[in-house]
């Protein structure tokens, strides 16, 4: 059935007569009866992706692409005088995620569906997602995030389990939302476990809600603020209900399928997605011993059938709850806890390797590499500082269960919907192979000195910086310059992901202009990003890029050839316009500190330049294209780690050098001063000076530098699209098609 059958059945109008929300709901119900009728995968084998966090954004052109909808419903859109971009605008995004880690989530659910795998999503159905971000007085607040209307992408499932705690039990309900591969015949699922009883009245102001009547709050938001006690009881029993039903809903569909249990390894595996899922290994043994399974033996199906992936290297994020939380909200785990850690001490291990640690933590890493077979890192040089450093005595002690794999990027969403015209482009140079076969784009080089191609490009990206232009004066009423260079750094706030940087940069060259140095060219400086709402220095960053803004926007003399724009409440939807207008892709972490970074390898794709350190994936992406074709600067990670460990790093003396000095000094200046909150600047120019933990300063004259250098390169437009045509070319590697393929013939084995 076509869109204008479809519309005359269920309103009895044309699509012309219709609403672009009409539109909308029809397009959802088409979408899902579409892939309604899609079986799903039965094979015998079966991967559980446990996670905290899946970053589905908004699904509609998502799932026409995949459904092989998307072209035709275009143009009879078109016909009708409608726009799929307004009518996707209608749908609110399902932002279930903080960031990288949810985001990959979301791409490896497109991919294990695309490569036909059996493999469905389990998390939890929150009602609200990652906050609303709104800039007033150069800061940000935060509001409510909905995105469950009457019509959704959710259908209800008759599946549902009782979830044990220590003075209640709970009954979950169970939501899916089908996940279509790239034209495959079977679709895949995210299963999303929810609580009836969940009542957003407990929501008294902004995002601020009664932590404490877990009846009510259960799954009301994505990762609430766990700042306090309350907050971090209410992370373990969302923890254990996804885990709990996780575990019920593997084991079930293992027996419909002929398990005896006793080979459940057989039927299902786990990847547990960073340490948020761990709790599945205690529940799994506990769920085997109540069905007549021995200890010993439970513990061994567990071990072969759970596989762990890290995502971050920083001590603070890496999660141990005190046992007397767990004693609190599932106190039949600990006793399990306790002898799985009762194991490996009896093997008079070092203390770095325990699970109980002396203040009596429960470190959950820890529980997942010692009970589960599989331990991977997300890009190589991430997982060679897991090997090295961060997990070396987990490395000593099991060799053989680590291993990479670096991340990868939907190419459906971050190519064929983002960048239609691109796609369009490449389809008609290289044929469709790409779609399925990244690899394939590398034919692309082949046109890397075509004078037509470049200036198709030239013209494909100045589209795309429209596109981003009506977007932004609808989204915040922003004007920006089409014609000036894009420099783009989008990612959660974050001091190691040092915006802070960027925004020195950005002082560097205000003070510049002032100085009377005018720019070949106009330069648009784009920062997005949320700050957690207990990370005040990240708060403060944000404070000051929206004052440097507002300071430039004001002054004549630098606004015609400076810009800097803080997009509001950035988000997948957001990222889908600035990617694929952007010219410079902004990827500064401190080195080793960026487990992979995944926006890099969409930039890449797009046709942007990185403007990179040595961390993270960037490391690949440099090895991939070549030095000719990526802008690096900053110290490498080994001088990085050495400084740590030697305690060599000392801000104050950077600050002291003439080039700096002047640069952090502005931050406190009158005129930024007048446009902000003295407090907030203050505290992060005193940060910079006394601290810089992530080391800014050491970086920074590097960096300018070495943006400079692009910033002059941009202007041979003839050797910068060719450095264009190398990156996409080479950017196939970066497919999570081909991460998860590697997931499957490593980890999952799912034949
Ligand atoms: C979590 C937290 C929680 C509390 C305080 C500070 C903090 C800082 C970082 C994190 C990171 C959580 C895990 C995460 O999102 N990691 C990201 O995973 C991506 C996918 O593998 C990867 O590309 C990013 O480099 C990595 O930061």
């Amino acid at each position: 059935m076509n869109l204008q059958e479809f519309v005359a059945k269920k309103y009895d109008k044309t699509i012309a007569a219709c609403s672009n929300e009409e539109l909308y709901c029809a397009l959802l119900e088409m979408s899902k009866e579409a892939s309604g009728q899609k079986p799903t995968n039965d094979s015998k084998k079966k991967v559980y992706y446990i996670s905290a966090e899946f970053l589905i954004g908004k699904l509609l052109s998502n799932n026409l692409i995949n459904l092989g909808l998307y072209d035709d419903v275009k143009a009879e859109l078109a016909e009708a005088g409608k726009d799929l971009i307004e009518i996707e605008s209608m749908e609110l995004e399902p932002s279930l995620g903080n960031g990288g880690l949810g985001r990959l989530a979301a791409c490896f659910l497109d991919s294990i569906a695309t490569l036909g795998l059996n493999g469905d999503g389990v998390g939890l159905n929150y009602h609200f997602g990652l906050f609303k971000q709104v800039f007033k007085d150069n800061q940000q607040f935060t509001e409510p995030n909905e995105w469950i209307t009457d019509e959704s992408w959710l259908t209800p499932s008759t599946r549902s389990y009782q979830v044990p705690f220590a003075h209640f039990d709970l009954v979950s309900t169970l939501y899916d939302i089908d996940v279509p591969g790239y034209k495959t015949a079977t679709k895949n699922r995210l299963r999303l476990f929810d609580l009836g009883s969940v009542d957003s009245s407990l929501i008294h102001d902004g995002i601020n809600f009664d932590k404490t009547n877990i009846l009510k709050n259960l799954t009301l938001f994505l990762y609430p603020d766990d700042s306090d006690r309350q907050g971090e009881l209410l992370r373990i029993f969302q923890q254990y209900f996804m885990v709990s039903n996780a575990a019920q809903l593997l084991i079930d569909e293992a027996t419909e399928k002929g398990s005896n249990l006793h080979d459940l390894a057989d039927y299902a595996v786990v990847q547990i997605n960073d340490t948020h899922p761990s709790m599945v290994i205690p529940e799994l043994i506990r769920l085997l011993t109540e069905r007549g399974i021995e200890l010993d033996e439970a513990i061994e199906i567990v071990k072969s059938m759970t596989a762990y992936t890290n995502h971050t290297i920083l001590a603070e994020a890496l999660e141990k709850w005190p046992l007397d939380f767990l004693e609190e909200v599932v106190p039949h785990l600990v006793p399990i806890i306790k002898e799985l850690d009762r194991r490996i001490k009896e093997q008079g291990l070092a203390d770095s390797v325990q699970i109980i640690d002396e203040s009596g933590r429960v470190h959950m890493a820890h529980m997942d590499i010692h009970y589960g077979y599989s331990v991977n890192g997300v890009a190589a040089l991430h997982t060679d500082i897991l090997k090295t450093s961060e997990l070396k005595p987990f490395y000593d002690l099991y060799p053989e269960k680590f291993n990479n794999k670096t991340n990868g990027i939907t190419f459906r969403r971050w190519l064929m919907h983002c960048n239609s015209s691109l796609t369009h482009y490449l389809d008609q140079l290289l044929g469709g192979d790409y779609h399925h076969d990244a690899s394939a784009l590398e034919e692309f080089l082949n046109f890397k000195d075509d004078a037509a191609v470049k200036d198709k490009l030239e013209s494909i990206k100045f589209h795309n910086k429209r596109k981003l232009q009506r977007f932004l004066e609808a989204h915040q009423g922003v004007t920006i310059n089409p014609d000036s260079i894009f420099d783009i750094q989008i990612k959660r706030l974050h001091e190691y992901k040092r915006q802070q940087m960027n925004a020195l940069y950005v002082i560097h060259k205000y003070l510049d202009i002032k100085a009377g140095n005018i720019p070949a060219r106009p330069l648009t400086v784009f920062f997005g990003g949320k700050a957690a709402p207990a990370y005040t220095i990240a708060q403060d960053i944000i404070h000051l890029i929206l004052c440097l803004s507002e300071l430039i926007a004001k002054d004549p003399e630098v606004a015609p050839h400076l810009q800097v724009v803080m997009v509001e409440n950035y988000n997948v939807t957001a990222a889908s316009f600035l990617i694929p207008a952007a010219d410079i892709s902004e990827q500064i972490s401190l080195a080793s500190k960026e487990a992979s970074g995944t926006g890099n390898m969409k930039f890449m794709l797009n046709g942007a330049l990185t403007l990179g350190t040595e961390d993270g994936a960037n490391v690949e992406i440099h090895e991939l294209v070549g030095d000719e074709n990526i802008y690096v600067s900053g110290k490498d990670s080994e001088t990085v780690i050495d400084l740590y460990a030697n305690n060599g790093y000392v801000s104050r003396e950077f600050y002291e050098q003439d080039a700096i000095k002047p640069l952090v000094d502005f931050i406190v200046s009158d005129e930024v001063v007048a446009l902000g909150n003295k407090e907030r600047l203050e505290r992060l120019h005193n940060e910079l000076i006394v601290k810089d933990w992530f080391m800014t300063l050491l970086d920074l004259e590097d960096y300018i530098k070495v943006k400079e250098e692009m910033l002059a390169d941009y202007e041979d437009r003839s050797s910068w699209l060719e450095k264009v045509i190398v990156n996409t070319s080479k950017a196939g590697f970066f497919s999570s098609d081909r991460t998860i393929a590697q997931y499957n013939e490593d980890i999952w084995k799912l034949g």
